[in-house]
């Protein structure tokens, strides 16, 4: 019989993933037979085993076999020679019973081919449980396999009024614990962590996880004219330097060079450019953390995907804005995101 807990339980085992598949997506599997979960997988690593593969294995071990078995899997399987074979063809050969599919594969090798293969070798296919948080679960991956661009989040972290530090610069803490904890955890999701040089230069900050568990996600810099200059925190082997091209001096590219950064050089301050060539590097998803001016170039660039806004309930009066932007709109016509208003209930006193 089939049972929606069984699929829950297959989104939770890809959670396990999180941090460690980019760019593949998060895929978890259960395989149940007489009314008993026999085996359960998840994809671990990017190039290792598929999910499905790891559950096939899971019940073989326990001296289970899977023929006849129902298998919940939380994307369909896969159809093509990867670094893998095809999960489809394996599970076919395995003879299962039924699979249960939450959301279909959006990559274009896969896309409908694998529930065809599975079909065609008599299983009962079904999709379509939990599909959005299927979907969202993999929101990088259903973007990024699409557009062949990385997934872009925007985090900011603002006072009542707006600003993302007081008139001196400083902006140490403007949010809480529980706030940088949240934006940490994040990080750890995410393959890469961007700012500008304005940033390096003002807080030297080291961008690795450390108010949470997690791995540290590879840093970006984005410094278009070559401007830094001199040793900061960002600079190993995690990190990119984009910069406009022959900006950079001999002298500053074997400095880069010595730290094992890698630079990528683009052709104009164009943010798609720098999304486009990031992808190249397997940069999937992106936590943009400033400041105002990168903010600034990432919201006229239209390129954001996600906004995730921290609001302090404290006030400055004046200070650094959150956004640096090349014009000044009027009410009729501001610069406009798409999307909804949010909404936020501050409660000071009871
Ligand atoms: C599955 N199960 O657990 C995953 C799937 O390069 P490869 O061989 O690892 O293939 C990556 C593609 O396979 C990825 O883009 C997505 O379409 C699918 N991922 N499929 O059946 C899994 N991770
Ligand atoms: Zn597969």
């Amino acid at each position: 019989m089939f049972k929606i807990e069984y699929m829950q339980r297959a989104l939770y085992l890809a959670e396990r993933g999180k941090g460690f598949v980019s760019p593949n997506p998060l895929v978890g599997c259960v395989i149940v037979k007489d009314g008993k979960v026999i085996g359960e997988g998840w994809h671990k690593r990017f190039g290792e085993a598929h999910a499905e593969v790891n559950a096939v294995l899971d019940a073989e071990s326990k001296g289970f076999s899977v023929e006849n078995s129902d298998v919940y899997v939380t994307l369909e399987p896969c159809s093509h020679f990867g670094k893998t074979p095809p999960c489809a063809n394996m599970l076919a050969e395995k003879k299962v019973k039924r699979v249960f599919i939450a959301t279909l594969d959006p990559n274009p090798l896969v896309a409908g081919r694998g529930v065809e293969i599975l079909k065609s070798a008599g299983i009962e296919v079904f999709h379509g449980f939990l599909e959005n948080e299927a979907k969202n679960l993999n929101k990088f991956f259903f973007y990024h396999i699409k557009n062949k661009l990385p997934y872009v989040i925007l985090k900011l972290a603002t006072t009542l009024d707006g600003f993302i530090g007081d008139i001196d610069g400083n902006s140490k803490w403007i949010t809480n614990e529980k706030s940088r904890k949240k934006v940490h955890e994040l990080r750890s999701e995410v393959d890469a962590v961007l700012v500008g040089s304005g940033t390096v230069q003002a807080d030297n900050p080291s961008l690795t996880v450390r108010l949470v568990e997690g791995r540290n996600p590879k840093k970006v810099v984005l410094d278009f004219s070559g401007r830094l200059n001199g040793d900061y925190n960002v600079f190993d082997e995690n990190c990119f330097l984009v910069v406009l091209k022959d900006r950079l001096t001999e002298e500053k590219r074997e400095f880069y060079l010595k730290k094992r950064v890698k630079i990528v050089e683009v052709e104009n301050k164009d943010i798609k450019l720098v999304l486009e060539a990031l992808y190249k590097n397997n940069i999937a998803s992106i936590l943009v953390e400033g400041g105002s001016r990168v903010a600034g170039m990432f919201v006229e660039s239209g390129f954001i995907n996600e906004l995730m806004l921290f609001v302090a309930p404290k006030i400055l009066g004046e200070g650094k804005r959150a956004f640096s932007i090349s014009k000044v709109f009027k009410m009729d016509n501001p610069l406009e995101l798409n999307g909804e208003d949010g909404f936020f209930s501050f409660k000071f006193r009871s």
